[in-house]
């Protein structure tokens, strides 16, 4: 970390209490030619009103780092940098850095190409003091804010189906937040929980409102601006993370991992039908069609939940250990379901339709547990041994 101090000429604390009361956080990726004004607009507009220090978390392959280092000499604020060799997490893992390295009562984060108007910092603390709030968004679907900035009908398309898809997903969690997918706010240094956070790619204010539970949050409208210079690094791959990011964020509890586990068996249907389909269209049987067809939907659900529900529970097994079991648990399925249907109707009395649907209700409870505990629960060190004494 390299750092250059000056004092600070001309300060008005009147809207914070304390000196040094807030640390930017600023991830940058390859921004050598946003920098200068970066640290410029910030030098007009935020010491005067706002102790600050500005700490770049860096991913970059180009010289940004040292470019920073340049800079901060002509700066009335520390500035520090800390490049990191290995990128864990992306822009969400950088910005969790910044947090972790933080020191000020206030954190704002802001992205490294101007997008996002240093002139908004102190108001975006004001706000939190005023309404004792834990964290401040910028956001830019309340009354005043704008994207104008958001490049292209496409961008502004994908950015609103994300909000909203989102917002419904979290419907409690982000009361209040009208700009989940900003990377413009402000957070209370007692209110971070770092710690808790496991960040995935771009959408770490979303990690923050859902992981973090803010006690109280607040939001100040903006005004996107256009990027400075380069370009954006947001790319597809990046649209793929945000979706694994959501499915994680969404299905933290083994509620709500049985409802997704369902909908994923629910969806296996399709390539089910298709592969049957195909199957007796090129003249198999249907019996041995469906049985080869099964295994094209056990397939997809595989990895469906390998990908959405498991994928941080993965490592203790090999993929095709673990494939294996789930295409056992998926066909034992198949055959515990037609004794325990038999079961239900002969003994209990039942009729065979409720009886069918129980069946498939229990299965399906014992399939979801056996998932767990027989495929992803991290095996327990020592545990054969502690069996042996
Ligand atoms: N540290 C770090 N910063 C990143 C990474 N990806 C993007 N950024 C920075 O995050 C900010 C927002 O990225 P940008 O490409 O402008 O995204 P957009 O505004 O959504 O188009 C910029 O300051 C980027 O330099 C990354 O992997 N690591
Ligand atoms: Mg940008």
């Amino acid at each position: 970390m390299t750092e250059s101090t000056a004092p600070v000429p001309g300060l008005d604390a009147a809207e914070v209490p304390e000196p040094g009361a807030v640390t930017i956080v600023v991830p940058t990726f390859n921004e050598s030619a946003n920098i200068r004004q970066l640290l410029r607009r910030i030098t007009e507009s935020v010491p005067a009103r706002l102790p600050c220090e500005v700490l770049f978390v860096d991913d970059s392959t180009d010289d940004t780092p040292e470019v920073i280092r340049a800079a901060a000499q002509d700066c009335p604020f520390p500035v520090a940098v800390v490049h990191r060799e290995e990128p864990v997490g992306g822009l969400g893992g950088a910005v969790v850095e910044g947090l972790k390295a933080a020191t000020s009562q206030w954190i704002v984060v802001m992205d490294g190409d101007c997008q996002h108007p240093p002139s908004l910092v102190p108001e975006l603390v004001a706000t939190g003091e005023r309404a004792k709030a834990d964290l401040v968004v910028a956001s830019r679907y309340i009354e005043g804010g704008s994207r104008a900035g958001l490049a292209g009908g496409y961008r502004v398309a994908v950015s609103r189906g994300a909000t909203w898809l989102t917002k419904a997903l979290f419907p409690r969690r982000l009361h209040g937040i009208s700009d989940p997918m900003s990377g413009f706010f402000a957070l209370r240094r007692s209110a971070v929980t770092a710690d808790a956070l496991k960040p995935l790619g771009y959408k770490i204010l979303l990690e923050l409102a859902v992981r973090g539970r803010p006690r109280r949050v607040a939001e100040v409208p903006f005004v996107f601006q256009e990027r400075f210079a380069g370009e954006s690094k947001s790319t597809a791959q990046e649209g793929f993370r945000f979706l694994r990011h959501l499915a994680g964020l969404r299905t933290a509890s083994p509620v709500a991992r049985m409802v997704g586990f369902g909908l994923i068996g629910a969806s296996g249907f399709v390539p089910n039908l298709v592969g049957l389909w195909a199957l007796t269209a090129l003249g198999v049987d249907y019996l041995p069609a469906e049985i080869l067809a099964n295994q094209l939907g056990v397939a997809w659900n595989f990895l469906l939940i390998e990908q959405l529900l498991f994928r941080d529970r993965r490592a203790h097994r090999r993929w095709w250990d673990r494939l294996g079991r789930f295409a056992l648990l998926a066909n034992a399925d198949l055959v515990l379901r037609l004794p325990l249907m038999a079961l239900l109707v002969g003994r209990f009395g039942m009729g065979a339709l409720p009886a069918t649907a129980l069946a498939l209700v229990m299965t399906f409870v014992l399939r979801f547990v056996g998932t767990e505990a027989l495929i992803y629960l991290p095996r327990r060190r020592g545990s054969r041994a502690r069996r042996a004494a």
